[in-house]
């Protein structure tokens, strides 16, 4: 027997990565490790988390908002925000989220968006972890087509007001303040799609948590339900004017994810590796069987192929130069292939991958809502399709 070597050593990815990024990697990994794995499995299997508890715990590590400058952020890299989600979402793709809607949707609104007292008010808190922001974009009948979204804003003398249902809403039942898209009406001098900062304990503001869920369950997910919540004309983001506002927030949660996915299929690899060695089967290790051998070299090359293309769109973020559509790449081909991979896994584990006792299935389950929110794999393919193409496909 020769000795093993992991998978992602085999592709020797860190020596494309810079020292300062690898040592916040590091970080985040020693605290996943410490603080995160020993107690997801029992936080998925409640169908709850302590969000409070562990937003703190992120603020202080540095990762909520982290590859934003100023106002208490971190301004990392965005290769190092990816690689951050990447070892969170190697507990799991819950955990990832929180991060991702927190610091890429919420305070990236805020932050890219936002008048300097909407950023004074919330980002500091939030970095820290003191304040839990959501997004709500989706609506029951609206996912995939947010331009249609029913959610409006009409003025009511100098206020707003805001009436509509948000679905699917991740961290909604545990946020201080959710920013909320809706159509407002030319005529009372907005254009198209708004966002609005919305204090969580505004009158009219319910956000029921969405029970029975089985995929990201270490994660809250909830309704927005907007009754005539009356809001001053300073909760509008003025910089987001029509779909393009929520649309840049997307961006930089699916880059993320870009990264998060491979965390999730690196564990599987990596355990189920581990299960295969241990494993006797007949009169060997499960190990040595070329079948078993043909699986795990073909998820290898994957999670090898999707390292590097997420590297490659890291670099290209960090140079201004990532495009929407390149996102897309990343984010189709890492999603789908981290769920073949979470499955390929399972069958080596045979029943025992079945159980909370290993993560295999635990990340199998999260990836089928990987590959839904923040764009559909059909999104992102049509996505993709337009961009080589010059046609869009989408109606
Ligand atoms: P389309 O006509 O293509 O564009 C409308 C306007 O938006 C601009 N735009 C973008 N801007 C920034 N970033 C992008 N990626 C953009 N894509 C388009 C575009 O230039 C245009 O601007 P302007 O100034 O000309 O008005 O819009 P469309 O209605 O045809 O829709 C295109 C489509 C289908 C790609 C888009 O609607 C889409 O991406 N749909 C998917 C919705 C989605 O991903 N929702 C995610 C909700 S949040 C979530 O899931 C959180 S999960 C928790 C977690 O992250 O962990
Ligand atoms: P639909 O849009 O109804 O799509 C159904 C199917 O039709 C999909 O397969 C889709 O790909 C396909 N389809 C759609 N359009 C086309 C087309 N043109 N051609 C061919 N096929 C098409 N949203 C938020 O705003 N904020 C959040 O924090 C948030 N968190 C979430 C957390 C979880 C756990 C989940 C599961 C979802 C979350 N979402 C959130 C919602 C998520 O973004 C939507 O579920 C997603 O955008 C898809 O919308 P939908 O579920 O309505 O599916």
């Amino acid at each position: 027997m020769t000795q093993s070597r992991s998978p992602l050593e085999l592709f020797a990815v860190d020596d494309l990565i810079d020292q300062e990024d690898l040592d916040l990697r590091n970080a985040v990994r020693q605290f996943a490790a410490d603080r995160l794995a020993p107690r997801v499995g029992d936080w998925y299997e409640a169908g709850d988390l302590p969000a409070r508890e562990l937003a703190a715990e992120l603020g202080k590590l540095g990762v909520l908002g982290m590859h934003l400058e100023g106002y208490g952020c971190t301004g990392a890299s965005a290769t190092a925000y990816g690689l951050a989600c990447l070892e969170l979402e190697a507990v799991d793709s819950g955990l990832r989220s929180l991060v991702s809607v927190q610091g890429s949707l919420a305070m990236f609104a805020i932050w890219k968006h936002g008048s300097q007292e909407q950023k004074q008010q919330w980002l500091p808190r939030m970095a820290a972890g003191e304040a839990i922001g959501c997004f709500g974009l989706t609506e029951p009948d609206f996912g995939s087509n947010p331009a249609d979204m029913r959610t409006r804003a009409v003025r009511d003398g100098d206020d707003w007001l805001l009436t509509g249902t948000k679905m699917w809403i991740t961290n909604g039942s545990v946020a201080d303040v959710a920013v909320v898209w809706a159509q407002t009406d030319p005529d009372q001098g907005a254009r198209g799609i708004r966002g609005f900062v919305v204090p969580t304990d505004t009158p009219g503001f319910a956000a029921p948590k969405i029970t029975r869920k089985l995929s990201l369950r270490a994660s809250v997910t909830s309704e927005l339900v907007l009754d005539d919540v009356r809001l001053p004309q300073s909760a509008i983001l003025p910089a987001a004017q029509g779909l393009s506002g929520p649309l840049s927030c997307l961006n930089e949660a699916r880059f993320g994810i870009v990264f998060g996915a491979l965390g999730a299929a690196r564990d599987c690899l990596e355990t189920t590796i581990r299960y295969a060695q241990e494993r006797t089967l007949f009169d060997k290790s499960l190990a040595a069987y070329q079948l078993t051998q043909a699986k795990i070299a073909d998820m290898t090359l994957e999670l090898g192929k999707g390292m590097l293309l997420a590297l490659q769109l890291g670099r290209l973020k960090d140079q201004g130069r990532l495009a929407p559509e390149q996102i897309s790449l990343g984010k189709l081909n890492n999603v789908r292939e981290a769920i073949s991979i979470a499955r390929e896994c399972r069958t080596i584990l045979g029943a025992a991958g079945i159980t909370l006792d290993y993560p295999i299935m635990r990340h199998a389950n999260n990836l089928e809502s990987v590959l839904t929110y923040e764009g559909t794999s059909e999104v992102h393919q049509l996505v993709i399709g337009r961009a080589v193409t010059g046609q869009a496909a989408f109606r």
